[in-house]
């Protein structure tokens, strides 16, 4: 395998035909072939953009074949582009020549052979389709519900045990194990893929795209000093289910059945906020009812969104986003990919976004964090095509959730209609942070051990054999949970997130959830806001608004260092400002943990829950004594009387 490979690659060298080894060294040919180049790419990317469009708002067996093999033709252009970007020595142009040229050399899937390549494209949307498509129903096959919106409203808002095993069971029946053989070929092609851009695996090439010596160590040291607020949470919580649940369901000193923590994959645990709030009686921060009291739609959540936007002198939404994006779950049966996504047509006029919105507080914060992919795209869309990225992929996760850290303080609700009542002292202060610590701060290890699990499939540290172990032992290590029942490697539960099957990397939202509180430190001094950071709003302030879109209108044109030095003068990441927000919830957490005697983390941790069913008897079996106890009660007053 690796000689002819070596071969070829010595015979591209001798033609000068890879990484920039031509002998053309005319700079003004080189700036020529870029601007056709990218005069091209526009309508190149605008076909097969149009194409992916239509397969992900309907999917048919029709469409998906369109996609495909537009796929391929695509594939053809881009491998055109690096062949001509490799004729130039571009050692003596000038550093955006160089950067533009190498970016082209670069054409991930799109160098792999044609067969491959075609393979993959079929396993991806295989898997991809599964996921969209899958449905979760009774023992009699009917009532079948879809992972948006009925699945997720239950993880969500019940609070039966056995209800929520159903759902977290079936779903992973449903698209999880089915994938595991699909999942085992594309991880083979994806490596190709790598090795085809000169990277030894794909997990390496994925942290590539980062520019950093070495961005797992980063990544680890960022989340090694969180870890402590983590499992501070994460005590807390576990008390209040176990006050729900009880002792067959939750053990103290273990780690949580991951089913009952208010969201399917236990990455957010906002949909605790009613248990776990520091001072139950203050007003709730909860915008969910509000909305559906108050009759909001999706169109007008979009519309509030894009006021803040607007408000920081921002790039409103322009009119075809309006016409074309697709911000509600079809109801003429047509099957779509509900996964919210941003998407730019790269025609500089067409910018849509596609989301099932729910009327929830949580899909209002997903619409913000939608309309930040469209505001980056916006703001660099005068760049040259391959400038058209984030800083790194986790700047483009981070703007609209730095707008969002603004909209989601009460003051800010308040002033847009959205709270009725609002109190400001520090108990409401702590109901608000802990409301943000079961987003931002239960998030954390999930984000961390998406891709640390990918990257040991791809570069094989991590077996096939094993592939649903090594996800559970890195759920259980990190996260703190347990499945409600035993795994086995018949399943496949990774296949039951999204951007497993979907082949989207991961470790960007890990990157976006600590430099978000970067920006928005630094646009909060920006604004003039001197207060506690979590009290910051920046609603209206061109001086952050200008900050931020100079920083976006340079897109991948610069090293994101640079990106970042230009907005918070530093140049590194540093979770310094997430740990500053959420100082005062730490120390309540802290102390409270104490008052409790809490075992921080999981010693017990071969500890597992009762099985569900034999819960159900348990239940049944205490309504059945709660029964005969009130007859006998009732008996008895009626004999006194
Ligand atoms: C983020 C923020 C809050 C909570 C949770 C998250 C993590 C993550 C999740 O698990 O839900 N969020 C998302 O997946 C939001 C979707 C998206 O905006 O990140 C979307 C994912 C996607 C979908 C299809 C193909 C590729 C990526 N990303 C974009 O639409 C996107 C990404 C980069 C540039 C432009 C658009
Ligand atoms: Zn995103």
């Amino acid at each position: 395998m690796a000689a002819p490979k070596f071969l070829v690659v010595c015979l591209l060298c001798l033609l000068g035909l890879v990484n920039g080894m031509g002998s053309n060294t005319n700079e003004a040919e080189a700036i020529k072939f870029l601007n056709e180049f990218n005069e091209q790419a526009m309508i190149e990317y605008y076909i097969t953009t149009e194409l992916s469009w239509t397969y992900n708002t309907n999917i048919t067996e029709y469409n998906q074949q369109a996609m495909i093999e537009r796929n391929l033709v695509q594939a053809v252009f881009n491998k055109e582009a690096r062949t001509n970007a490799s004729m130039f020595d571009s050692t003596n142009f000038n550093n955006d020549t160089i950067r533009q040229l190498e970016n082209l050399l670069y054409i991930g899937d799109s160098a792999l052979p044609d067969e491959q390549l075609a393979e993959l494209n079929k396993v991806t949307a295989s898997m991809e389709t599964r996921y969209a498509t899958g449905k979760v129903c009774d023992e009699e096959g009917n009532n079948c519900e879809s992972l948006e919106p009925d699945l997720t409203r239950t993880m969500a808002t019940s609070r039966d045990y056995l209800e929520l095993f159903k759902a977290w069971n079936g779903w992973r029946a449903a698209v999880g194990a089915p994938a595991r053989k699909d999942y085992i070929s594309y991880i083979a092609l994806k490596n190709e893929a790598a090795e085809a851009n000169d990277q030894p695996d794909c997990g390496a090439w994925w942290r590539s795209w980062y520019e950093v010596d070495d961005l797992e160590g980063d990544v680890t040291k960022l989340f090694d000093q969180l870890k402590p607020l983590y499992e501070n949470l994460h005590a807390y919580v576990r008390r209040k289910l176990y006050e729900v649940y009880g002792e067959g369901y939750i053990n103290l000193k273990g780690p949580i059945p991951a089913h009952l923590l208010g969201n399917m994959w236990a990455q957010s645990w906002i949909n605790l906020q009613d248990l776990t709030e520091p001072y139950p009686g203050k007003p709730s921060v909860d915008i969910t009812p509000v909305l559906v009291e108050k009759g909001y739609t999706a169109k007008r959540m979009f519309n509030v969104s894009d006021e803040f936007f607007t408000s920081l002198g921002l790039i409103p939404m322009p009119e075809p986003f309006w016409e074309k994006s697709m911000i509600e779950k079809p109801t003429d049966g047509r099957e779509v990919v509900c996964h919210a996504s941003a998407w730019d047509f790269s025609n500089q006029i067409d910018f849509r976004i596609k989301q099932c919105t729910d009327i929830t507080m949580d899909d209002f914060i997903t619409i913000h964090h939608e309309m930040g992919h469209i505001e980056y795209d916006l703001q660099y869309k005068e760049q040259p095509v391959v400038y058209r990225n984030g800083a790194n992929p986790g700047f483009h996760e981070a703007v609209g959730d730095v707008l969002a850290l603004s909209v989601s303080t009460p003051k800010h609700l308040k002033s847009v209609g959205l709270l009725d009542e609002v109190e400001d002292d520090e108990e409401a202060d702590l109901n608000f942070l802990m409301s943000m610590a079961l987003d931002k701060i239960a998030f954390l290890p999930f984000g961390y051990l998406m891709d640390k699990y990918r990257w040991g499939l791809f570069d094989g540290s991590t077996s096939t054999d094993e592939m649903n172990k090594s996800w559970w032992d890195l759920r259980k290590k990190f996260q703190g949970i347990v499945p409600p029942v035993e795994r086995t490697e018949a399943d496949f539960d990774p296949a039951a997130k999204y951007h497993i099957p979907a082949d989207v990397p991961y470790i960007r939202y890990f990157v976006s959830f600590v430099i978000q509180f970067q920006f928005h430190e630094a646009l909060c001094a920006a604004a003039g806001q001197t207060g506690p950071l979590y009290k910051c709003d920046i609603y209206q302030s061109k001086e952050a608004g200008t900050l931020l879109s100079n920083m976006l209108q340079l897109g991948s044109s610069k090293p994101w260092p640079d990106a970042m030095e230009q907005i918070t003068g530093q140049r590194a990441m540093d979770a310094s400002s997430l740990l500053k927000y959420f100082e005062p919830l730490t120390k309540w957490l802290e102390d409270e943990n104490m008052k409790n005697k809490e075992t921080l983390g999981w010693p017990e941790d071969t500890w597992m829950p009762e099985h569900p069913t034999s819960g159900t008897t348990m239940v049944y079996f205490s309504k059945f004594i709660v029964l005969v106890t009130s007859l006998v009660t009732f008996l008895f007053v009626r004999k006194l009387e």
